[in-house]
């Protein structure tokens, strides 16, 4: 995958994306700094400020130790605050809101994911910024269950049902992923903007709410990637080595990566962006066995040096799936 020199230019009239980053850095000296619309941590050891609603502990353990944060900032005073559930920032037409769901009080996965993008919807609705353009969702224990019961499935059904209409207009990009901190706990955040942005779907794969019944009742709500507002940014979804809707090469997580990547370049050239990541595109792999992290480490220096990519322990939501990468293209 080559480097690129280009840089994607805003669109004239549009609000520019949020700067996304990781960095070394403590959690509050960056939530101090003008314009920071929210900060991630990962891991049971992430320490940052739980009073402050732009903090957000992802249940993933990083491979990296100590693991950076991630930063999303913006040119513009920040608002936040809580809304019942849900914990939200503003600014710059921009909206960060995240909310976590405890399945014992909700009946359930199913329950769980209902409530979260109920609870999601109905404040989105009490907001100016109505675009939702990019959705993570970290599940715990995603594929306990057989069949129609395996817990993915289950929180599908219950994302559509809590989402009700409200995904008409389109699908946002989003990530699935499996954690196993805390056998209860549904986490989803989102990004929603003013202004819509374009979806992107790639040529070599079916796109997910078309998955066919074998994958379950209900199909994944997502697009394969969004094209921000202003042109500047592509979000990437969750992408792994699913061609057409089959997985491919079953246990060899090598020829896994090297489709994934493959399914990158082609989203990359299906939304008119110029090939290659750089240094300016923060990337997620998401490993699912510990032993495969080193060698997916190695892939990717060699395949996308000096992009800066954090490795993460979580399962794919496919079973035969062993790595799955999510990002930034800015
Ligand atoms: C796939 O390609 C992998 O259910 O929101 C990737 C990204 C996947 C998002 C979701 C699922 C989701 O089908 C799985």
């Amino acid at each position: 995958m080559v480097q690129r020199s280009e840089n994607l230019q805003v669109q004239p009239g549009l609000p520019r994306s949020p700067r996304v980053t990781y960095r070394m850095a403590d959690p509050g000296t960056a939530l101090d700094e003008p314009g920071t619309l929210a900060v991630f941590g990962f891991g049971a050891g992430a320490r940052g400020h739980d009073g402050d609603p732009r903090w957000f502990r992802v249940a993933l353990e990083s491979f990296d130790a100590p693991a950076p944060i991630e930063l999303w900032q913006v040119d513009a005073e920040i608002s936040y605050g809580h809304h019942d559930a849900v914990r939200w920032s503003s600014g710059g037409g921009w909206l960060f809101a995240a909310i976590e769901v405890d399945e014992r009080d909700a009946g359930g996965m199913e329950g769980a994911a209902r409530q979260a993008y109920a609870a999601l919807r109905q404040f989105m609705s009490t907001r100016s910024e109505r675009c939702v353009l990019r959705i993570w969702n970290y599940i715990a224990n995603i594929n306990d269950g057989e069949d129609d019961a395996e817990r993915y499935k289950q929180f599908c059904d219950g994302r559509a049902a809590g989402l009700d209409d409200f995904f008409a207009e389109g699908f946002p990009a989003a990530t699935a992923i499996g954690h196993h901190h805390d056998k209860h706990l549904l986490q989803v955040y989102l990004l929603a903007g003013i202004d819509t942005g374009t979806a992107v779907e790639n040529p070599r794969q079916t796109s997910a709410w078309r998955y066919p019944r074998q994958y379950g009742r209900t199909s994944p709500g997502f697009a394969r990637a969004m094209l921000m507002p202003a042109q500047d940014a592509l979000a990437i979804s969750g992408t792994a080595a699913v061609v057409g809707h089959a997985s491919t090469h079953e246990g060899d997580v090598e020829a896994q990566l090297n489709e994934t990547l493959t399914n990158l370049e082609a989203l990359l050239a299906s939304a008119d962006m110029p090939a290659g990541f750089d240094t300016h595109s923060p990337l997620k792999a998401y490993v699912r066995h510990a032993t495969d992290a080193t060698r997916v480490w190695e892939i990717l220096q060699r395949r996308l040096p000096g992009v800066p990519v954090l490795l993460m322990h979580g399962d794919v939501c496919r079973r035969e799936l062993l790595v799955e990468i999510d990002g930034w293209r800015f």
